[in-house]
């Protein structure tokens, strides 16, 4: 039984052709990744196929190494059509750049930094508009929408493999303000992903920006994406801002401040007006503040994330560790530890 990493060819929805890691054996291929974790319900990082159930199913297997026709799924019944690849091809694109950003920048492996394979489960449910992660499995699902396109960007797949790495971690409560910093945790995750996957997925670096800054734009049928980091309130319903009222919103919501000041950490401020923050959070606006750019922003969120914060860190809580991650990475003081303190500032914690 002779096992053998080959690289396919993967015709992916969202970013074209794809080189995508498979494993032969027995004559077929596989849509297993042995390079990458190990153990787990499959001794490797694999897709497979929930086929509208909701239960992981069987790996992808293939008689060539090509896969997928870049095309949108359409459900046919439980029928297991060539079309069906494509979200598979999406999903394992979106894992390997989620595994090697946060291997080749911390040298961690996989959700739980000690390489424990994970998988991604693609057609769950029918016409399912969102996509989710298990700790029970350790794994991922993935829908094919329905008012969205098949929910396999890469944003998406690093947001909920980012709730792996938070849930072996910091393991953050999903609910109230350590809730919102569990979702921006996965939020963070998933644009980080992007920007070092479009830069080419290699390197211990992640480039200065390069990513678009909002969530889901490419699975979304009307252009308009679920979350903005720049802005979050331009969904309508999340505060660009903390109040003390954070705590009672959805976790989706609440993650928007912090998603802000991520934003404003990594890529500075400028362009406020005070009167929206007078009238909607009766705070002052953001003061103007340069950015210490994606790889040192990342660097300080990941150790703080990781190391420092407990399931229930709170916003504020959470602006005394990432000071603190930044005075231990760049020093006391430091350009970037300042840079945090102003972040905080311009959503109203701290100082
Ligand atoms: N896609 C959502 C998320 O990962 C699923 C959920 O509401 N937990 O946040
Ligand atoms: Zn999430």
């Amino acid at each position: 039984n002779m096992l053998q990493t080959v690289i396919g060819v993967g015709k992916s929805q969202y970013n074209g052709e794809v080189p995508i890691n498979t494993t032969f054996a027995d004559g077929k291929y596989k849509m297993i990744d042995d390079s990458r974790g190990t153990g787990g319900m499959f001794g490797a990082m694999a897709i497979t196929n929930a086929n509208h159930g909701t239960t992981a199913g069987k790996v992808y297997v293939n008689d060539t190494n090509t896969w997928g026709d870049g095309k949108n799924y359409i459900p046919k019944g439980s029928t297991l059509d060539a079309n069906g690849q494509t979200a598979a091809v999406n999903a394992m694109w979106g894992l390997m750049n989620t595994y090697d950003t946060l291997k080749n920048i911390f040298g961690w492996q996989s959700l739980d930094g000690h390489n424990t394979a994970t998988y991604i489960a693609a057609h769950v449910n029918t016409a399912y508009d969102n996509a989710y992660y298990s700790d029970t499995c350790r794994c991922m699902f993935i829908g094919d929408g329905s008012s969205f396109y098949s929910l396999g960007s890469i944003d998406v797949i690093g947001h909920e493999m980012g709730h792996g790495v938070t849930a072996a971690t910091s393991n953050l409560t999903y609910s109230g303000e350590s809730g919102g910093l569990n979702e921006s945790a996965s939020d963070i995750n998933g644009e980080v992903v992007e920007a070092y996957a479009r830069a080419g997925g290699k390197g211990e670096t992640i480039p200065a920006t390069g990513n678009d800054w909002v969530l889901g734009k490419e699975i979304s049928k009307t252009g308009t994406p679920l979350r903005w980091m720049t802005k979050p309130s331009k969904d309508g319903s999340s505060p660009d801002a903390w109040s003390s009222s954070l705590r009672r919103i959805d976790v989706h919501y609440s993650s928007g401040p912090n998603n802000r000041m991520f934003y404003f950490l990594s890529q500075g401020s400028s362009e406020d007006k005070a009167s929206d923050y007078y009238s909607k959070y009766l705070v002052k606006a953001p003061a103007a503040m340069s950015g210490i750019g994606l790889d040192k922003a990342y660097r300080i969120w990941f150790r703080a994330n990781t190391t420092k914060f407990t399931s229930s860190t709170n916003y504020a809580d959470a602006r005394t560790k990432m000071i603190e991650a930044a005075e231990e990475l760049y020093g006391k003081p430091s350009r970037e530890a300042t840079a945090v303190m102003r972040a905080y500032a311009a959503i109203n914690v701290g100082a």
